[in-house]
């Protein structure tokens, strides 16, 4: 049998995790699942950041090389406001950002954790210090969202995942259109949960925002395995059309990125890898991802390799 070539296209960096609480300037229970960004000439990380009450804020960490010698902002950048938004009531996680070439601005979608379940919240910055909040745009449960950076015939598009409120569905990743980032329609299944035995069954989720290549957008997903002594979350490759988002052209079949380091399998919540950024420099993806619910690896890989090996995945194909 071959060697399993998935299984090395991403490296895991030497200095990893690169953060956790022990960097912190204040105390905090874990800081994990990150969105990425490449701000002013650095790389900056939207960390989350779990306090002792379990409720997770979002902090700015500002890198010159992306791995080493972070400066991390000594108290909350942005923190649940649940007075002007209740649905902020226990907090706001998994943040993913997107530079808005068009309207010369971020956009952040995160989970808010409202009294009625996670649901998708989207706010807009310029300097990741003042943020402008849109409120809710998806109802609960959903989760696991990013936007598109350009239009797609005069609409925004997200990847969002909402939950399926019977146990006998899956939970799949969907895409939603919208004129001006505050009202989202046109939802469409895309991407979905395989099932039985498969690696990424019965829940799936998008984990960093789509990346544009010359070949389509390159989409990086969880799936969920649920086992008897808990859940596995390992990631997969999506090449979605260029023009056309909502046709799936490649989709990996293994998974090409898992729980194996014991920074990522042990924590606060066991065997997770989680990222909510990746960032390409130079052909190279510096991908950041959360490991254990509890501190913040690096994993790279070369763009176009993860490219080439999608391309070799079979055509996409919907399963019954
Ligand atoms: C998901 C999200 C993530 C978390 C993961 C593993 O549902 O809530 O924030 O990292 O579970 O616990």
């Amino acid at each position: 049998m071959n060697k399993v070539l998935t299984q090395e296209l991403f490296h895991r960096h030497p200095a990893n995790p690169i953060l956790s609480v022990e960097n912190w300037p204040y105390a905090a229970n874990s800081v994990f699942n990150a969105a990425a960004a490449m701000f002013a000439g650095k790389t900056l990380l939207l960390v989350r950041v779990e306090d002792f009450r379990g409720i997770s804020h979002l902090t700015v960490a500002k890198s010159d090389d992306g791995v080493h010698s972070w400066d991390i902002d000594t108290e909350p950048t942005l923190r649940p406001d649940p007075e002007g938004h209740p649905e902020e009531v226990w907090g706001i996680e998994d943040p993913r950002v997107t530079w808005l070439e068009e309207l010369q601005k971020w956009a952040i979608t995160y989970t808010a954790f409202s009294r009625g379940g996670p649901l998708v919240s989207l706010a807009t910055t310029t300097d990741f210090r003042n943020f402008t909040r849109l409120g809710s745009v998806m109802p609960p449960e959903d989760k696991d969202a990013a936007l598109f950076p350009v239009r797609f015939n005069g609409h925004w598009a997200m990847l969002h995942r909402p939950v399926a409120k019977l146990p006998s569905i899956e939970s799949h990743i969907w895409l939603s259109f919208s004129p001006n980032l505050k009202h989202w329609g046109d939802h469409q299944e895309l991407i979905h949960a395989r099932r039985g035995s498969w690696w990424d069954a019965n829940k799936i989720g998008l984990s960093a925002p789509p990346m544009e290549t010359k070949e389509g957008w390159l989409v990086l997903y969880h799936g969920v395995r649920a086992t008897s002594s808990g859940s596995i979350y390992r990631l997969g490759l999506v090449l979605l059309d260029l023009e056309n988002p909502g046709r799936v052209i490649r989709r990996s079949e293994e998974w090409v990125f898992g729980p194996k380091a014991s920074y990522e399998r042990e924590g606060d919540v066991d065997d997770v890898v989680f990222p909510c950024g990746w960032i390409e420099k130079d052909g190279i993806i510096f991908m950041y991802y959360g490991a254990a619910d509890s501190c913040i690896a690096l994993a790279t890989a070369k763009l176009n390799e993860l490219v080439d090996y999608l391309l070799k995945c079979p055509p996409y194909k919907l399963e019954d």
